[in-house]
């Protein structure tokens, strides 16, 4: 297992659309352990392959709190089948804008087709955290970000600050 590096915003492969994987293979299934180890490590409670600059339509969840047992989802070539008419909001970050939230309002509940760690087609209903989560690394399949919902205003702003937040920290 190691560890991948994070892309921040404004990085344009965050605004790649990425590709299907074809069969969940052992290379596959590595780079699905590295991006959990990369997860766990931020620390985040989802992550998409190309924030870790591999455009290959694969996420990684763990919505499950702290102090309970790790419960990880793979989802390959994730797609919505269906979307509650109920929608809920939540203050959304991403490891790829480090120190932002906003408020974003989605489907509370949506049904999930994907491909699994072991190459089986799933299918499941999910609610909650987990709803907008899933949500959220779908969006960076197709090369969106949270913060594209947000005025262009706000976001510019976000974006700055970031690149500042990034070149501060690089030591010279
Ligand atoms: O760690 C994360 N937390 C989070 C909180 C609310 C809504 C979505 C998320 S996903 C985010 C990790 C991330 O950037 N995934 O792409
Ligand atoms: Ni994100």
């Amino acid at each position: 297992m190691s560890k991948l590096n994070i892309i921040n915003v404004p990085d344009p492969l965050l605004k790649t659309i990425s590709t299907p994987v074809a069969r969940v293979d052992s290379d596959i299934r590595q780079m699905l352990d590295d991006m959990l180890e990369t997860m766990y490590a931020a620390p985040g409670i989802g992550l998409a392959a190309i924030q870790v600059a591999v455009a290959k339509r694969m996420i990684v969840i763990d919505t499950s709190a702290e102090e309970d047992e790790k419960s990880p989802l793979f989802l390959v070539n994730p797609e919505v089948v269906w979307e509650s008419e109920e929608h809920s909001v939540y203050s959304e970050g991403c490891l790829s804008v480090p120190e932002y939230y906003a408020d974003i309002e989605r489907p509370a509940s949506v049904r999930v087709k994907y491909l699994d760690y072991n190459n089986e087609m799933q299918e499941t209903l999910v609610d909650g955290l987990t709803a907008t989560c899933v949500q959220h690394e779908i969006d960076h399949l197709d090369g969106v970000v949270f913060i594209d919902y947000l005025s262009r205003l706000k976001r510019n702003m976000i974006v700055k600050k970031v690149q500042k937040a990034q070149k501060d920290s690089v030591v010279l």
